[in-house]
């Protein structure tokens, strides 16, 4: 059971977190549009990385939509009391958030080695590895947080060690990324900067879920479970939309040094 089903709720607090959930999925569902009518205006070799977007935020929005319900039909307004309380009948899962990751995180570290420059070889041995240690991290990170209430938190802290040893991975991988893409020559000073914000996305944003994932450690009240919905929800704009957008930068830039001058061909047509 998670900690958010141990406590009961002031108005302000289920109301927060009941906002900060459906402004989650509003922003998927904004950014679905976005990477939808964006897609052309990149060179074609590019556009599976917002094919992927789009598919993504399918699934994401189907997926947050179920987790804002959860919120949603796990408590119950006590006029007495003035608080919301937990339904008798009802669980609170962030399971959903996990599955939801399953399926982002190896597709935002694909999506990377589809638009910079690599080797064929660094390609492929840097997406099966970020497939397999993405996977990892997230599958056993689930497995740990069914124990994040248990007497004994053993279990808790075994599975989360075992995750962050896949993290370290990961963003290993990741830097290995960015610099060898710094590399190349079509890049310039922007291209650099772009890059390099991408690799800060990385160090901080995905740093906030294993902080969130540790609230019930943490901080084991009801402000603790609010902060807990904000964190992973700026972690979850940041890391998929913000990075997105970055990324389809870098495709427009990469595609006008190629010759493809969107504006131009709109212009002529
Ligand atoms: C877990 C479990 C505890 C240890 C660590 C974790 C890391 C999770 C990460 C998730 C990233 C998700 C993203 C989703 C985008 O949509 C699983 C919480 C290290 C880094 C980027």
């Amino acid at each position: 059971m998670t900690m958010e089903n141990f406590f009961s709720f002031t108005i302000m607090q289920y109301d927060i977190v009941a906002h900060v959930l459906t402004l989650w999925y509003a922003v998927m569902l904004a950014a679905l549009f976005y990477f939808a009518m964006t897609m052309y205006q990149v060179l074609p070799k590019y556009r599976i990385s917002s094919v992927l977007s789009v598919v993504v935020m399918v699934s994401a929005f189907l997926i947050l939509y179920t987790q804002a319900n959860s919120w949603i039909n796990n408590f119950t307004f006590d006029p007495v009391t003035n608080m919301y309380v937990k339904n008798p009948d009802t669980l609170f899962t962030n399971g959903y958030r996990y599955l939801n990751w399953l399926i982002d995180v190896p597709t935002l570290l694909l999506q990377m080695t589809f638009v910079v420059t690599l080797t064929a070889a660094v390609a492929w041995k840097a997406r099966i590895w970020f497939v397999i240690s993405g996977c990892l991290m997230i599958l056993t990170g689930y497995v740990g947080q069914f124990y994040e209430m248990a007497d004994d938190r053993m279990w808790f802290w075994i599975w989360f060690v075992v995750s962050c040893a896949f993290f370290v991975h990961v963003y290993y991988l990741v830097y290995q990324v960015i610099t060898g893409a710094k590399q190349d020559k079509r890049i310039d000073e922007k291209g650099r900067k772009i890059l390099s914000t991408i690799w800060y996305i990385f160090l901080f944003a995905w740093m906030l879920y294993p902080i969130a994932y540790l609230m019930p450690v943490i901080m084991n009240t009801a402000d603790g479970v609010v902060i807990r919905q904000i964190l992973f929800t700026i972690a979850d704009v940041t890391a998929k939309v913000i990075y997105w957008v970055l990324l389809s930068q870098l495709a427009f830039m990469l595609s006008r040094s190629e010759g493809y001058d969107y504006n131009a061909i709109k212009k002529k047509a």
